[in-house]
């Protein structure tokens, strides 16, 4: 009995090792919403730090991006939501977070080329006034909250070099309401799961006036002829109309004999390119379709 009740706590100290070596050492506040612009925020720390670097990666996986504070007011009620903080005193959670700006290879030093990671315009900045940035030593080119706060605008900014270790990032994600994956701001559907028929991610199912729209924009773009444009419209006209009748057989064979139409004028009336674009949205309205079906 003894040296089983041993194996048996050998065996738990073994999983108890192996379940604490997968659970990342992170603290992680709750995530809080901006009304400025219905974005959430957290705050991350990691225990022995993380380079930005790898919190751009992180947050990425996470399904947002490094905070990208684009104005005074964001900046300042990001600091006082998280730090708790005053002018007069430091918001220790945000010490040493970074944020999603960064500074290209080749950019003229120490304050030429910042950009958000997201690509939104470098209007606002934050700079600890009396020194940053100031690329010392050479070849500081991320953002991190450091150096206290400023009245008005919050925590101020400090360049850094983003292979160096700090206290831990702060994230920014849009709602995902319908959990497709394509956030409620950019969603066109934001109460419709699209996962699986959204071949041009726009969070709705592709459905065949979207279908139509997507090729009106290829004619548009010139890489689709027009004939075989009006071919497509026909098609799915009677698709349309085999679908409101609810034969969905018929619905299936339609637009299946489309595909063949468009294989056999790929390169010639349409590009390769828009082909498969096509191609992949009638697939998913045919898969749609076929998943209705009793
Ligand atoms: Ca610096
Ligand atoms: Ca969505
Ligand atoms: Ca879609
Ligand atoms: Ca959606």
């Amino acid at each position: 009995m003894t040296s089983l009740r041993a194996v048996r706590s050998v065996v738990l100290i073994i999983v108890l090792v192996l379940i604490m070596g997968f659970v990342r050492g992170e603290w992680v506040s709750p995530s809080v919403q901006w009304k400025g612009n219905g974005h959430y925020y957290q705050v991350v720390h990691i225990d022995g730090g993380i380079s930005w670097d790898d919190a751009k990666a992180a947050a990425e996986a996470e399904g947002g991006y490094l905070a990208t504070l684009t104005s005074a007011a964001e900046n300042e009620w990001l600091t006082t939501t998280f730090g708790g903080g005053t002018p007069e005193g430091f918001p220790a959670y945000l010490d040493g977070c970074w944020i999603g700006g960064y500074q290209p290879p080749g950019s003229a030093e120490p304050d030429g080329g910042w950009t958000w990671v997201t690509g939104e315009a470098w209007n606002f900045t934050n700079w600890w006034p009396p020194i940053e940035p100031n690329n010392n030593p050479d070849g500081e080119n991320a953002v991190v909250l450091e150096h206290g706060l400023l009245p008005g605008t919050g925590a101020a900014w400090n360049d850094l070099n983003s292979s160096w270790v700090r206290r831990g990032y702060v994230l920014e994600y849009s709602a995902d309401s319908d959990g497709d994956g394509v956030p409620d701001d950019q969603d066109a559907c934001p109460d419709e799961d699209a996962t699986g028929f959204d071949a041009d991610g726009d969070g709705c199912i592709d459905n065949m006036p979207g279908l139509i729209g997507t090729v009106k924009r290829l004619v548009d773009e010139g890489v689709i002829n027009k004939q075989l444009y009006k071919s497509i419209v026909s098609h799915v006209t009677n698709a349309a109309k085999s679908a409101k009748k609810e034969n969905i057989n018929a619905v299936i064979g339609q637009l299946t004999a489309l595909i063949h139409e468009i294989d056999a004028q790929t390169t010639k009336k349409i590009s390769q390119e828009s082909a498969e674009q096509v191609v992949e949205y009638i697939e998913n309205i045919i898969r749609w379709y076929r998943s209705q079906m009793p």
